[in-house]
């Protein structure tokens, strides 16, 4: 039994490092967990995970100690709502736009009275604990709101434009940036600058937004450089690296130490 504790975490001032796997394989974020992250991402956008290995990784999460959490493919809140079943403790959610994109997330992810997410939590309630209690099902209905985040995912322009109107959605519960995608909008389509000024200036409207609305500030940080920017604007939860990326550097330090 264990306790859903990420929301808490967030809530008490973390930052939470999270890991990042899109490889389908539950070891492997079992792996990332063991390393130290405190919470582990399955990328289901752009990783390599289908429904029945999303199920596998998450007992591997667990498992290593670490918070699951799951992006849902590009407008798959139904994806969303069974990560959520299943036990993921949060959602981020690609290219959200406007206050209507944050809307029909907070729709389908959130149950009555901030949205009309669909009752089917059974595992939930027999494997997490809340409170040092086993969940029935009306101490799920009032906790599960608060317990599982959704986090809209900054990454546009337009975003960036709208983050004071997403940050104000009931049911948002922090902004997630995206620094690779709003960089290619930001410039047009001409450069990927993860680092660029116009993203760090991104960040500073993004942290404004959620401040004002008692908000999360997260985001993905493709560098230290980026991660120690996020750290300096109070960011709670940053994401980094791939697990593709952790095995590549790492067999390239094996390769080095090995000589020859
Ligand atoms: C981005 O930087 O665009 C991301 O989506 C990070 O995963
Ligand atoms: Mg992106």
């Amino acid at each position: 039994m264990r306790e859903l504790g990420l929301a808490r975490r967030l809530a008490s001032g973390g930052p939470v490092v999270c890991g990042w796997s899109g490889l389908s394989d539950p070891l492997i974020g079992e792996a990332i967990a063991a390393a130290g992250f405190e919470a582990v991402c399955v990328d289901c956008q752009h990783g390599h995970q289908g429904l029945e290995m999303l199920k596998a990784t998450l007992l591997g999460i667990v498992a290593g100690g670490a918070a699951p959490v799951m992006r849902i493919p590009l407008d798959d809140v139904a994806l969303g709502a069974r990560a959520l079943d299943l036990g993921f403790e949060a959602v981020i959610a690609p290219m959200v736009n406007s206050r209507a994109d944050a809307e029909h997330l907070v729709d389908a992810l959130k149950y009555p009275p901030l949205g009309n997410r669909s009752w089917g939590p059974a595992r939930m309630m027999h494997v997490w604990n809340h409170d040092g209690a086993t969940l029935d099902a009306n101490t799920w209905l009032g906790a599960a709101n608060g317990l599982q985040l959704v986090l809209a995912m900054i990454e546009t322009g337009a975003a960036v434009e709208a983050a004071g109107d997403i940050a104000a959605v009931e049911g948002i519960d922090g902004l997630f940036i995206g620094p690779a995608d709003l960089s290619i909008s930001l410039s047009g389509g001409t450069a990927v600058d993860p680092q660029g000024a116009d993203v760090v200036a991104a960040m500073d409207t993004v942290a404004e937004a959620c401040a004002t609305h008692g908000k999360l500030a997260t985001g993905y940080a493709q560098s230290g450089e980026i991660a120690a920017n996020y750290r300096a604007r109070g960011f709670r939860l940053i994401a980094g690296g791939t697990d593709y990326g952790y095995i590549r550097e790492g067999a390239r330090a094996k390769r080095a130490e090995l000589g020859g």
